[in-house]
């Protein structure tokens, strides 16, 4: 075979296959920002078999950019071990004692080939437009290409069934707002819908992040800043240590609720 279609055939096999092998996963994870990659990675190492959907093409979420594209974020101390189980460096910010700085660039990329690595699967430029809610349960979700979406064309998306589902699409909680919308779930938050996220308290927000990490119906989770949006916590600026414990306390509740099905 030429090199050019020998080059097309092993691109159109590997990833046929590797989309077929996840068409039904344990977990499937909507978004690839920092809490949405560091849940991936402990659940995979448990064993569990979890796809990533990311909108963009580069999965990292906010990671990227740092504060206002200064590309440096801060972690707090009590989340240096899920950087250095990723093998991602940091130093002492000198102004704030138990407060570290890292390269964002550095954290990106390491979140990802960390996930990867420990055998989740990503699947970028790919949007979730929707759930599968099928008795009583959420049972999955609804994909099509971003540029599908993007363009506005009328192309009907394909599904993928899972035994359960993390939303990590950051501030607008876009799983938890269809199954509100479309599928009236009651959502397990005061008033059963979304609180809405509330202005900057780090402190707070950090905090808080971790806490609203939780199961809000049958099968439908939420991490990082889309749990803070649900439960109406406040927003805490470039500090992501409450986005990493957030993935690893989604990984401890999701193991269990997936080992118990
Ligand atoms: C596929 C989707 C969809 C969809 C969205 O926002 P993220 O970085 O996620 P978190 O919650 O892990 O991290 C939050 C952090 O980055 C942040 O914003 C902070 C700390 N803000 C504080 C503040 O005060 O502002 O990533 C979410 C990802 C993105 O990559 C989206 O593209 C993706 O989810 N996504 N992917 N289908 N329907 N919706």
């Amino acid at each position: 075979m030429d090199i050019e279609n020998a080059i097309s055939a092993a691109i159109v096999r590997s990833f046929g296959n590797k989309l077929l092998e996840n068409l039904f996963v344990d977990v499937a994870i909507v978004g690839g920002g920092p809490s949405a990659l560091v849940a991936a990675r402990y659940l995979s190492q448990k064993g569990f078999k979890v796809a990533i959907f990311e909108r963009k093409l580069a999965p990292g979420g906010g990671t990227w950019g740092g504060g206002m594209l200064f590309n440096e974020v801060i972690v707090q101390g009590d989340a240096l071990d899920i950087l250095d189980d990723f093998s991602i460096s940091h130093k002492p910010v000198p102004e704030a004692i138990g407060y570290h700085s890292l390269d964002s660039v550095e954290m990106a990329s390491g979140l990802i080939f960390g996930a990867l690595k420990a055998g989740a699967k990503i699947f970028n430029s790919v949007s979730v437009e929707d759930i599968v809610f099928k008795q009583g349960r959420v049972g999955g979700l609804v994909i099509n290409w971003t540029p599908v979406e993007r363009l506005g064309m009328h192309v009907d998306p394909i599904t993928v069934l899972s035994k359960c589902v993390l939303d990590g699409t950051g501030h607008p909680s876009e799983i938890m707002r269809l199954a509100v919308d479309k599928a009236q779930i009651k959502l397990d938050t005061p008033t059963g819908g979304i609180m809405g996220e509330k202005p900057m308290w780090v402190d707070s927000g950090e905090a808080s992040t971790v806490e609203n990490t939780k199961q809000y119906y049958p099968g439908l989770f939420a991490c990082g800043m889309s749990a803070n949006n649900v439960m109406g916590g406040y927003r805490m600026g470039p500090i992501f240590g409450g986005m990493l414990k957030s993935g690893k306390k989604a990984a401890d509740l999701i193991s269990d609720f997936v080992s118990g099905d």
